[in-house]
């Protein structure tokens, strides 16, 4: 797969996208915005793929939207053209866990795409904001009800209307990411992490992931109501039977294919 602003690599079931327009610090564009949607759905499709990893470079995950494409955008341009909804969401529909690693900023529409992903990992380096106020625009792609879900409404609205950065220890202490790491060891741990994902069995993984997405969208009896669901339907996938004999037998299960 090959890309004018992102670069592809795959580690056995794990896929790694990588943001890539390092002379305007990964500005996410429409042609970006468009390949990311086009790699994402060819991994959620392929049996061989089971985690995807969206990350970016050691300096920047992204600086947000592309401002310089922005700038002379009038309402017509926005609103009858569906900005950001018609090419940034498609990450939303993606079945499979993606994990997304920051390394440096993930500013504005940046940290709005990092939000959309299903776990942040970061490094030490990293710096999340939401700074559209001081370009003169709301945020637009989920950050005023992603933010306060992940960090709670006084540090998302003291972020959001100062447009102030937080760096990695205050993003993990808040629970917008699930883990640090130093920058050099970033990478490696992450495919650590996603490689033990990808080692479990996918479908239950993908259940896992469609269950807790439920939590944010309904009350909690639908959203048990709905994982029950998922539960009883385990009990007729050979992961079950493989995973629950492997613990009787005392021996590790193998998911291959399950
Ligand atoms: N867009 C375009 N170019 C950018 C950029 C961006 N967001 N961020 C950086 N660049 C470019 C710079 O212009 C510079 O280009 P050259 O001058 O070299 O040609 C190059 O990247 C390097 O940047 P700096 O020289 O500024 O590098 P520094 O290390 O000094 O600073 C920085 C890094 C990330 C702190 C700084 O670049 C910065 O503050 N960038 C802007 C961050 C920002 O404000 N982000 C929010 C963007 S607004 C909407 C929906 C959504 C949105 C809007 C509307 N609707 C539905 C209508 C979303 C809006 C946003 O995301």
């Amino acid at each position: 797969m090959q890309y004018a602003d992102l670069l592809i690599e795959t580690h056995d079931k794990v896929a790694v996208i990588r943001l890539n327009r390092p002379k305007a610090m990964n500005a996410l564009n429409d042609n970006m915005m468009n390949e990311l949607g086009d790699a994402l759905y060819k991994f959620d499709a392929d049996p061989a793929i089971h985690v995807i990893i969206l990350t970016g470079s050691e300096k920047v995950f992204a600086a947000g939207a592309d401002i310089a494409a922005m700038a002379n955008y009038t309402y017509a341009d926005t609103y009858p053209g569906n900005y950001i909804g018609r090419n940034w969401e498609h990450i939303l529909n993606v079945r499979k866990p993606v994990i997304g690693v920051v390394s440096g900023y993930a500013l504005g529409g940046g940290c709005e795409l990092a939000m959309m992903c299903d776990f942040l990992i970061a490094a030490d380096t990293a710096k999340f904001g939401q700074p559209e106020i001081k370009v003169g625009v709301t945020p637009g792609a989920g950050g005023t009800q992603r933010l306060p879900r992940a960090i709670g409404k006084s540090k998302a609205m003291d972020m959001l209307l100062t447009a102030r950065m937080i760096d990695a220890q205050e993003a993990l202490n808040t629970g917008l990411i699930s883990r640090v790491y130093p920058a050099d060891k970033v990478m490696e741990e992450s495919l650590g992490v996603a490689q033990a994902i990808a080692a479990m069995p996918v479908t239950v993984a993908m259940a896992i992931k469609d269950s807790v997405n439920r939590a944010f969208e309904t009350t909690l009896s639908e959203g048990v109501r709905y994982e029950r669901r998922y539960f009883h339907a385990a009990f007729g996938t050979p992961a079950q039977k493989e995973g629950m004999s492997a613990f009787l037998e005392k021996r590790q299960p193998n998911f291959d294919g399950k």
